[in-house]
């Protein structure tokens, strides 16, 4: 069944703002007390000394660029996504569209058919990048997560990491790859154009919390609502030393709406293609998400129904990419 979306549209309002910093090698105290204001204001921050070696992510990025620079004959082998694999500008099942070439793997290998569809290039070479990479990025995702505990005063602190740390956890990596949006003329000519085509529109990511690196072509955008001059786009700068961390709807749900999940969008606005690599760490599919009990206080009483992952995502799969999904699990 498809839904029509009910959320909101943002206009083009932009507004500049500074993103908070985590250096991930500073005191661990002051680090989780960030991590979560950072979380609690935005869903966002950037982090720096993250430990991810940049062989890891230079490896992945060279075997991504490889995968694109295919012919789309031999990339379309690897698709269409459904909802893994290679896709180039539908995104989902329900009409959403944008300028965007993708390949979306499982993190584990066994639920994915990465190797064999990744037939031109060297699929040992393929998957040993992947591995590696997700691999490593898992353990950053698993430290913040555990700062976070931390910082929310957590009896168990590891309470998140654990879900994403299991066997069967449904974590994903997704490639996205941004052709540039045009030449010099079409930029003259057109009103549309030099304001930004939509790469990837509006949306907050469902899982608990993702990890993404991009290479140094801006594009990025995260709504902000703090303001009270209303919601407005907030253009990231590109940084590919870094990763920028977004809190996903499932962390919200865990946290009773004390975290914000981040809506977020990409636009193709530059001369130059973007290359954008983001892990999104999710439980089990069988696992329950509740709003854990020490977040629920007579001051902040349960907002959140209990719910399963593969519920969430059965719900996700049926409603358009910019669907402010988690109301439908609000507790009347
Ligand atoms: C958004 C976050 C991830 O990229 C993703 C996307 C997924 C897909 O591309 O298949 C979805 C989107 C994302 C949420 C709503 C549904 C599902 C496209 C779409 C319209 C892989 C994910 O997990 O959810």
């Amino acid at each position: 069944m498809v839904v029509a979306s009910l959320s909101p549209v943002h206009g083009d309002h932009i507004r500049s703002l500074s993103i908070p910093i985590v250096d991930l090698s500073g005191h661990r105290g002051l680090i989780s007390e960030l991590i979560v204001k950072a979380c609690k204001e935005s869903g966002f921050f950037k982090v720096i000394n993250h430990g991810v070696p940049a062989a890891v992510i230079s490896q992945m990025e060279t075997i991504a660029l490889d995968f694109f620079s295919l012919p789309a004959v031999e990339k379309q082998r690897a698709g269409p996504p459904n909802p893994l694999g290679y896709g180039s500008k539908a995104i989902g099942q329900n009409g959403d569209s944008g300028e965007v070439e993708y390949l979306l793997l499982h993190t584990n290998p066994s639920m994915s058919q990465r190797t064999s569809t990744i037939s031109r290039m060297n699929p040992t070479k393929f998957s040993c990048a992947v591995n590696e990479y997700v691999e490593t990025v898992q353990e950053l995702a698993c430290e913040i997560l555990e700062l976070l505990g931390e910082g929310l005063g957590l009896r168990d602190g590891r309470v998140f990491s654990r879900l994403i740390r299991d066997r069967e956890s449904d974590s994903l990596l997704r490639l996205n790859h941004y052709p540039p949006c045009c030449n010099k003329e079409d930029i003259n000519n057109d009103m549309d154009v030099r304001s930004g085509r939509i790469g990837f529109g509006e949306h907050s990511d469902p899982q608990m919390i993702t990890l993404l690196r991009s290479n140094s072509v801006g594009g990025l955008q995260i709504l902000s609502t703090s303001s009270s001059d209303g919601a407005a786009w907030v253009p990231v700068p590109p940084d590919p030393n870094t990763f920028y961390i977004m809190v996903g709807d499932l962390l919200q749900a865990m946290t009773n709406g004390r975290l914000v999940s981040v809506r977020h969008r990409a636009l193709v606005n530059s001369y130059s293609s973007r290359l954008s690599m983001a892990y999104f760490g999710a439980p089990p599919l069988h696992e329950w998400i509740s709003p854990l009990p020490e977040m629920i206080t007579p001051q902040m009483p349960r907002c959140y129904k209990s719910f399963t992952w593969a519920e969430y995502k059965k719900a996700m799969y049926s409603l358009r990419l910019g669907h402010n999904r988690l109301d439908l699990f609000r507790k009347d």
